[in-house]
């Protein structure tokens, strides 16, 4: 007797589950909705109990590092008006995935920015001033990335994930727990690097969590011309990763979801990819003007969603956080953003013939020929000043 489709249908529920093997894509997808454990007015949903939140005084130095990120982030923005600045992209808006990032790590751990993470290098306690030297124009980074565990900030899209993943995979091999946080972009993650970084990562069981900040802007691309996934996260399952999406203006969810996903990675699991949903306040950087590309009501409905207010709403009704607590930490962020104007406004003093340094261990005959070039009209211009 032949079997017909029909009687396989027909066979019996025991007889179907036995022939269905367990799916293990299903244990990498993340939750349908992102993690939210605060309502945009600040109110706790207890939807979520396999989130445990974190210690209110971890949340209080959460709000204070916001605090002091959104006015450091203010004040970066006034500084490329007054000429001190080349150029500065915002990450207002971004302020409960740029601080609980870095309280989800160790000091000695691993951080992978890219240009838009000045706001969690200063939160990790970088000097704000070596945070901005780069966008001053300056040739390096601005602080010794082995001294902070701080790799530098990165223009080149998506580069970091394979740096990270490397040097995660290279801590874990000298038998050291280190954790590598690699920060990306919703653009950057259609570039090739995250894909050879997040795959090298899961093959050798790297420690690292590639952290997507959705702001759903790359420059003017909209989310929607980035990707047809039903959500970046779940670019994680093809490479085996286990993925998490959060709601990316939510600081005690986000804190809570990288806690988990570091604690992932440092227990030998391999990396973990988390993506949170959130918005770039500003344009793209100074130089860019937004509103050819995006709509006013759009960037209104996100303010409504404004992550310092959820946190404080939310520590003030828990009795965490009182008007002198909130005017204490206003004021650290005033004297936190005047010594950085001060210290700004310091004319630096710049080797433009350092240009050439370090650029090769034994520099070519081009450089040596160029820096003799700029050596000698910098000397030519100088002679004029003095005849002048
Ligand atoms: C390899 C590479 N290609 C293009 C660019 C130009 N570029 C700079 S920022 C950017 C958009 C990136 O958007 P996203 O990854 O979403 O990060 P966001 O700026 O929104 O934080 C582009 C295309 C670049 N820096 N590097």
């Amino acid at each position: 007797m032949t079997t017909t489709p029909q009687a396989v249908r027909r066979a019996s529920p025991r007889t179907r589950r036995a022939a269905t093997p367990p799916d293990p894509a299903r244990s990498l997808l993340p939750d349908a909705e992102p993690v939210r454990l605060l309502d945009p007015s600040g109110t706790p949903l207890p939807t979520r109990t396999d989130y445990p939140e974190p210690p209110a005084e971890v949340l209080r130095e959460l709000y204070r590092r916001m605090v002091l990120g959104r006015r450091f982030d203010t004040q970066a923005t006034a500084l490329t008006k007054q000429g001190r600045l080349a150029v500065y992209p915002s990450s207002r808006g971004q302020e409960a995935c740029q601080v609980a990032a870095v309280l989800a790590v160790r000091d000695t751990d691993w951080v992978f920015p890219t240009y838009r993470e000045s706001m969690a290098l200063v939160a990790r306690g970088i000097d704000p001033v070596e945070v901005l030297t780069l966008l001053r124009g300056d040739w390096h980074c601005g602080y010794n990335p082995a001294a902070v565990r701080t790799a530098p900030q990165c223009t080149p899209l998506a580069t970091q994930c394979v740096h990270a993943a490397g040097l995660a995979h290279g801590e874990a091999y000298q038998g050291r727990d280190t954790v590598a946080l690699a920060f990306i972009g919703d653009g950057a993650t259609s570039e090739g690097d995250f894909h050879e970084g997040i795959n090298f990562a899961a093959v050798f069981k790297a420690p690292v969590v590639y952290f997507v900040q959705n702001n759903r802007y790359a420059i003017s691309v909209p989310l929607s011309r980035q990707t047809a996934a039903p959500s970046l996260a779940y670019k994680g399952v093809g490479y085996g990763v286990p993925s998490e999406q959060v709601d990316g203006n939510d600081p005690v969810a986000v804190l809570a979801v990288l806690t988990r996903a570091v604690e992932h990675a440092r227990a030998g699991k391999g990396p973990f990819l988390v993506e949170a949903h959130t918005y770039r306040m500003e344009p793209h950087t100074n130089a860019d003007d937004a509103s050819r590309y995006r709509d006013g009501a759009e960037v209104d409905a996100w303010r409504d969603r404004d992550p310092v207010t959820r946190l404080e709403t939310y520590l003030r009704a828990r009795g965490v956080l009182d008007d002198a607590a909130v005017a204490e930490v206003a004021e650290q962020a005033e004297a936190y953003a005047a010594d950085l104007r001060t210290r700004m406004n310091e004319q630096p003093t710049v080797d433009p013939l350092s240009l050439f340094d370090h650029v090769y261990a034994e520099p070519t005959p081009q450089l040596v020929e160029q820096r003799e070039q700029v050596r000698a009209e910098l000397a030519a211009a100088r002679d004029e000043e003095g005849d002048a």
